[in-house]
């Protein structure tokens, strides 16, 4: 008998219900019993070769079914929803006794606090703090600097270039100082000129203990009426006594830099052995710190400012070697390792 297989039907679908776990066997029953494929709509479309009697009392039980199943599977994801977060609750209860996580915190890397104190040190001095592009033109990085494509000076800086051609020839590299940017500035403003420039810098070098291939500078650049050897020094002397010790002293040594005349590599006394001469300083007594000199006259008069009226001075310093200095680092890789052990420390 027809009814007979809805009555069947009815069977099979509650105790199905009844025994589904969770909410995906839900859904495969529904699909299973209701869905367009489903059973009940197969007996549904069954009653088209019944008798018109049959129709009827097998019709009007197949859509109380329906409506009762459809009822039941509401009342059976209620139960399965409330019995999954009573379990989560219950099993992912928070234990307030349990000590805390540690909580990491980044911090500055140790060559950027040294380059924040040295910024420091020169914004008090009254030098203003300009930032420049890292590519950089030929232009800026050598020509303007009194360094032509021929000039042997060119030998001291190891040049990573920008695989571009400008009028066919190689004009775009990566800067190998921070000294472009006294051109820059110079090209833009007129004395008095008082400006300290942090940075990164580039150099086509093999690696070792004091050498990277790139390294922070900082650069200072200052022109005025009466500037000299001595207020070059004084400004120096301050930077370091304020790093290193008030008892600091510095030596200026006649060296070669195109930009400036006359140059001079700058050293300090060694402040483990105050110059007696010890293993940080191989015995000598002395550390080199960086290079300096007054701006070269004809680098005033190339952008407009009189060389006869104003002069000028200028250093470069590498970061990355201060900073073995001021912290006791033996190696210039160690900087960039990321070694938690060793950047912990700072
Ligand atoms: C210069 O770069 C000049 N521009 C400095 C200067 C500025 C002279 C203004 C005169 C006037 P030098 O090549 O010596 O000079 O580099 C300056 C400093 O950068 C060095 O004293 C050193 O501390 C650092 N330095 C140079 N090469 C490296 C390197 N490969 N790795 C790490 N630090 C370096």
């Amino acid at each position: 008998m027809p009814n007979d297989a809805v009555t069947q039907l009815r069977t099979e679908a509650r105790k199905a219900l009844d025994a589904a776990p969770d909410q995906g066997a839900l859904d495969a029953w529904r699909v299973d019993f209701l869905g367009r494929k489903g059973r009940l709509t197969g007996v549904l479309r069954g009653l088209a070769d019944l008798s018109i009697e049959e129709k009827k009392t097998v019709g009007a039980a197949a859509n109380a079914l329906k409506l009762e199943l459809e009822e039941a599977f509401d009342a059976r994801a209620d139960t399965l929803r409330l019995a999954s977060l009573t379990k989560s609750i219950e099993t992912g209860r928070l234990d307030v006794t349990l000590p805390e996580r540690p909580h990491l915190q980044g911090g500055l890397h140790p060559v950027t606090q040294l380059s924040r104190k040295i910024l420091d040190a020169f914004r008090s001095m009254g030098f203003s703090i300009i930032e420049g592009p890292e590519v950089e033109l030929d232009h800026y990085n050598f020509e303007g600097l009194r360094i032509p494509a021929d000039h042997p000076a060119r030998d001291m800086w190891d040049t990573f270039w920008v695989d571009e051609e400008v009028d066919g020839r190689r004009s775009i590299l990566m800067r190998t100082h921070t000294s472009p940017m006294q051109i820059r500035f110079m090209e833009e403003h007129k004395p008095p000129i008082r400006i300290a420039v942090p940075g990164r810098a580039y150099r086509f070098e093999a690696t070792d203990t004091t050498h990277e291939w790139m390294m922070t500078q900082v650069e200072i650049l200052a022109v005025d009426e009466g500037l000299n050897m001595g207020h070059l020094k004084g400004t120096l002397l301050d930077l370091f006594r304020r790093l290193f010790g008030q008892e600091r002293q510095i030596r200026l040594q006649a060296s070669y830099f195109p930009f400036v005349e006359p140059g001079a590599e700058v050293a300090m006394d060694c402040y483990v052995c105050n110059g007696k001469g010890c293993q940080s300083c191989h015995g000598s007594g002395w550390i080199e710190m960086l290079g300096a000199g007054m701006v070269h006259p004809e680098i005033l008069d190339s952008m407009g400012i009189d060389s006869r009226k104003y002069t000028g001075f200028a250093a470069g310093m590498g970061l990355e070697r201060l900073a073995m200095q001021y912290y006791g680092v033996p190696d210039i890789r160690w900087w960039y390792q990321n070694d938690l052990r060793l950047l912990n420390q700072f």
